[in-house]
């Protein structure tokens, strides 16, 4: 194995700038694909040599022998399908052999594509075999079924311009910026540290050691593209990394954000990982326990076991061309006032040992309590809360899902008045008719306009979550797939409380009071929800309330006892 790298430059897919500009202009002709989010990051990877060997997004049998192997048709290792997922309507417009352009969401031509492949994959299987479950507890099987396109097509790229960042610009560098920076400055042996998190007394530590092991220079290699749904957003992390780079030697250590977009594949995005920063110019490369854990399956279990990245990337280390570098658990030795590997600790008994669990650190900063400054830099600290102040002061979303007629909007509205009585946010209410009226006019209820009409609620509460508002919405909101992506859309900015109003369906008919199941069953209303049309019942609400003989005013008090105990408002 390597242990010094060479540092020459890596093949990008970039054509040469003038090339780059007739290019441009004649792919304004060609169909156009509109890139997501992450597939914009995704190119951004491969057109820069990120994802070299990659030439393009993968074709199908590229896709099949990584799903079942971890490598190209080639042989070469691969760990992560990399595909253009695209919607049936689009696909069918496509000749094989077709050259399409790729926009990014400003309509910006970023690289064209010859479509080679166009295939429908088995998602099942993928999930399967790349993410370990078909699990939509798992965020990438999650995006596999109810984001991603059904239609994935193949090809080589053309690089035409970088992705445009307007954020930490001098602190993004292409494999082959870094490449020469590590140059430049004579680094040949250079430690990798991946993260998504913000770094604490005990990453410094184990990060400055793992260097020092090594005998290599450090390198802070934090993720801003997508991460897991719920972290803490890319400004406030770079902020705190900026913060801690001052605390390690100088010259040591240089820190460069890598625009990726995490799957969250624990040990087969950590073979990844290491592919990436092998690319990068590394040589070694940190691996942590639960290294890119996606959290719980839906039993409540870890999907991968906690050292098995270590294990894989062990295993393909040779391939990968980068040494695995041990995370160690660093723990701080009161007695002693410093951290130390937890498993180096032979006096154990006699000293005392604390430590601050990522969960602990939320519930401290949601709550306002202290952070130690043994855990934590004060600088990182007052970054994180001015980013999270304490759930009593952040936005919130209250989402009434039921049965028309259930009694959602009335206990709402009931809900609404008592939180303006208390005062200290701005309260909105979206209730289904409001929304329908103001937002959703030329809407129907097929399932598409449902969905419609419940993401743009969604859109609207998260904004007013942001923005530390109240948000109080009461759809039907029938899908159980559409509320949950609403809940990850809100949960970057704040609560989610899903309040379930089970009133039942015998009960709504018999209430009926805009006779609308009457005319439902008629025949005269269509696609009638909970009598032509399916409800999911929620499986896991923050709180279900019952309202058959149970006053308004009741119903409304428990969403308020529910929103105390979740710490939104201040006890009374
Ligand atoms: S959805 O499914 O969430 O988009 O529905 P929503 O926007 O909440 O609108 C529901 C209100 O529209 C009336 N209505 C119907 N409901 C269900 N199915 C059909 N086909 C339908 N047609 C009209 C109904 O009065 C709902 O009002 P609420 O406030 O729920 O009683």
């Amino acid at each position: 194995m390597t242990m010094l790298s060479n540092l020459a430059p890596i093949p990008e897919l970039f054509v040469s700038y003038d090339s780059a500009q007739k290019l441009k202009a004649e792919a304004s002709d060609l169909t156009s694909w509109d890139l997501s989010p992450r597939q914009i990051c995704d190119l951004e990877l491969l057109m820069n040599g990120g994802f070299n060997p990659l030439k393009g997004f993968l074709s199908q049998a590229d896709y099949d022998n990584v799903v079942e192997n971890m490598r190209l048709a080639d042989g070469t290792l691969w760990p992560i399908p990399i595909t253009l997922d695209v919607d049936e309507a689009f696909a069918d417009k496509i000749e094989l052999g077709q050259d399409i352009a790729l926009r990014d969401q400003e309509g910006v031509i970023l690289g064209t594509m010859t479509v080679t492949d166009r295939w429908t994959p088995d998602k099942a299987r993928e999930a399967e075999k790349v993410f370990g479950a078909d699990d939509d507890a798992h965020p990438a099987v999650n995006y596999l079924h109810n984001v991603a396109g059904k239609v994935y097509l193949g090809g080589p790229v053309v690089g035409i311009q970088q992705p445009v960042h307007y954020d930490f610009r001098a602190r993004r560098d292409t494999p082959n910026e870094l490449r020469a920076y590590f140059r430049k400055v004579g680094w040949r042996r250079i430690v990798a540290f991946q993260t998504r998190n913000p770094l604490h007394r005990a990453h410094q530590e184990l990060t400055f050691r793992a260097a020092k092991e090594a005998q290599a220079n450090l390198l802070i290699h934090p993720v801003v593209g997508m991460t897991k749904p719920g972290d803490v957003d890319h400004f406030t992390r770079v902020r705190c990394y900026e913060a801690v780079l001052d605390k390690y030697p100088a010259s040591t250590t240089s820190m460069s954000l890598l625009n990726l977009a995490m799957r969250m594949a624990g040990p087969r995005e950590a073979v990844w990982h290491g592919l990436i920063r092998a690319n990068h110019g590394c040589t070694h490369f940190i691996v942590g326990r639960d290294h890119a854990g996606p959290g719980k399956n839906s039993q409540g279990e870890d999907f991968y076991g906690p050292y098995d990245a270590q294990d894989l990337f062990r295993k393909y280390q040779d391939e990968i061309g980068v040494e695995m570098v041990d995370f160690k658990h660093m723990v701080f030795v009161q007695e002693r006032a410093q951290y130390e590997p937890n498993d180096e600790i032979v006096d154990k008994d006699n000293v005392t040992i604390l430590n601050i669990s990522g969960t602990e650190l939320r519930r401290r900063l949601a709550e306002g309590l202290e952070i130690p400054e043994w855990f934590s830099f004060p600088e990182v600290v007052a970054e994180l809360r001015k980013t999270r102040p304490p759930r009593s002061q952040q936005g919130f979303t209250v989402f009434f899902t039921g049965f028309s007629g259930s009694g959602k909007s009335t206990i709402a509205n009931a809900l609404m008045v008592k939180l303006m009585e208390m005062g200290g946010r701005p309260v909105t209410l979206l209730d289904g008719d409001i929304v329908r009226k103001n937002l959703s006019s030329e809407l129907g209820f097929s399932k598409e306009h449902r969905d419609l009409n419940i993401r743009r609620i969604g859109y609207v509460a998260s904004e007013i979550t942001k923005n530390g508002g109240i948000a109080i919405c009461a759809p039907i909101a029938p899908y159980a797939t559409t509320r949950r992506a609403v809940r990850e859309e809100i949960e970057q900015f704040g609560a989610f409380c899903e309040v379930h109003v089970a009133t039942t369906i015998e009960e709504c008919e018999r209430r009926d009071r805009k006779g609308l199941y009457k005319l439902a069953r008629e025949g005269k209303i269509k696609e009638f929800t909970g009598i032509s049309d399916p409800y999911d019942v929620p499986t896991d609400p923050e709180l279900s309330v019952e309202t058959e003989n149970v006053e308004v005013d009741n119903c409304a008090h428990q969403v308020l006892l529910k929103l105390e105990s979740m710490g939104l408002i201040a006890a009374s």
